[in-house]
């Protein structure tokens, strides 16, 4: 007879990466890797919540490398990452939004596990309290990638090494997962065998599983796109959009979400249905999101939830990235939502 839970019975994080573990779903050191993020993430979290009083709001006065203003909590939230990846030793590159290149946590690469991160996405958020999240993958070294090394001057050897381990498909993703620093943190995971949401208890100070095997509902009349820049979208695009706006037999439209922070829209697809989408305009040639560390993690958790992840022709976790902060058009969502706006663009 199985034995009788306990009322007081709560699975954490950390029982649950060890149970993982015990069966051999993931080796000792991805259990490492992973329980040192999240206790970034929950770092990240104290810091986010009190920001305003800690004087962590507004700027820091720079610029990173792809041009955008930095906020203080993105450079502050980068280093939490990078510094918790780092004495966890048992990663050996990380490649993150915040910084220019790749870097390589011990001295000569040992072929430990590569994360890349985005520390503190959807910071425009961050003055207002509104939602944000921080997104991360994993994968193994590539030996494949590591027999490319070009002859690039510009770039030292470690650092090239670095860039061609880094830039892997989606499909080599290991595990991946957000934290969403909202009403509630909630912390959700894919090791490859479903997706698993963990909420934190601030009583406890260890996030607490909430939901297991979460799916996707199969279509959501929700849709969550930057329509002001309807303008600059392809005839396509702008038909798709039309269409969502039309009542139809149900005499209802879809209902428009727009958060402005991926994890929160995310989030919000994933339990509801419906579709995010990020589309290239005539500005921004390949949309905004970056695909190593956004658009290729939250494919494959959309995957493992029974979704969908699109460049709005082909599976997102197919693309093998050429620069780390490539950037790429994202549709994701519900199946039958993102193959409806596919249509629309064939
Ligand atoms: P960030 O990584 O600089 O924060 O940018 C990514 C964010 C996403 O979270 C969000 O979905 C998108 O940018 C919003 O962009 P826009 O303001 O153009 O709608
Ligand atoms: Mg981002």
């Amino acid at each position: 007879e199985p034995r009788k839970k306990s009322s007081y019975e709560i699975i954490t994080l950390t029982t649950w990466l060890l149970k993982q573990e015990q069966v051999g779903t993931i080796d000792g050191e991805m259990t490492i890797v992973l329980s040192s993020i999240s206790t970034a993430c929950k770092q990240i979290a104290s810091l986010v919540q009190r920001a305003p009083i800690s004087n962590l709001t507004g700027v820091q006065g720079a610029v990173n490398v792809q041009g955008e203003d930095q906020k203080k909590l993105d450079v502050v939230s980068n280093e939490v990452f990078s510094n918790c990846l780092k004495s966890s030793g048992r990663t050996g590159v990380i490649a993150s939004e915040e910084e220019d290149v790749p870097v390589a946590v011990e001295e000569s690469y040992s072929g430990n596990y590569i994360v890349v991160f985005d520390p503190l996405d959807g910071s425009s958020n961050i003055d207002a309290a509104v939602s944000t999240g921080s997104i991360f993958g994993i994968y193994s070294p590539n030996d494949e990638c590591l027999a490319d090394i070009g002859d690039d001057q510009n770039l030292d050897q470690v650092e090239q090494r670095c860039i061609v381990s880094v830039c892997q498909p989606g499909s080599n993703l290991l595990a991946a997962g957000y934290c969403m620093y909202s009403s509630s943190v909630i912390f959700v995971l894919t090791i490859g065998t479903g997706v698993y949401v963990f909420t934190l208890d601030p009583m406890y100070g260890e996030f607490v599983l909430t939901q297991e095997k979460v799916q996707i509902p199969k279509s959501g009349k929700i849709y969550a796109f930057n329509e002001g820049n309807y303008a600059l979208w392809d005839d396509k695009l702008k038909s798709y959009m039309d269409s969502l706006k039309e009542p139809g037999s149900s005499g209802k439209p879809y209902s428009a979400r727009y958060i402005g922070s991926l994890v929160g829209d995310f989030h919000r697809t994933l339990l509801y249905g419906g579709i995010y989408g990020y589309p290239r305009d005539k500005k921004s040639k390949n949309g905004k999101l970056r695909l190593l560390y956004e658009c290729a993690p939250m494919s494959y958790i959309v995957e493992q939830a029974g979704g969908k992840g699109s460049d709005g022709h082909q599976r997102i976790l197919d693309i093998t990235p050429t620069e780390i902060h490539q950037r790429v058009p994202l549709y994701i969502g519900s199946v039958d939502e993102v193959e409806k706006v596919e249509k629309f663009l064939a």
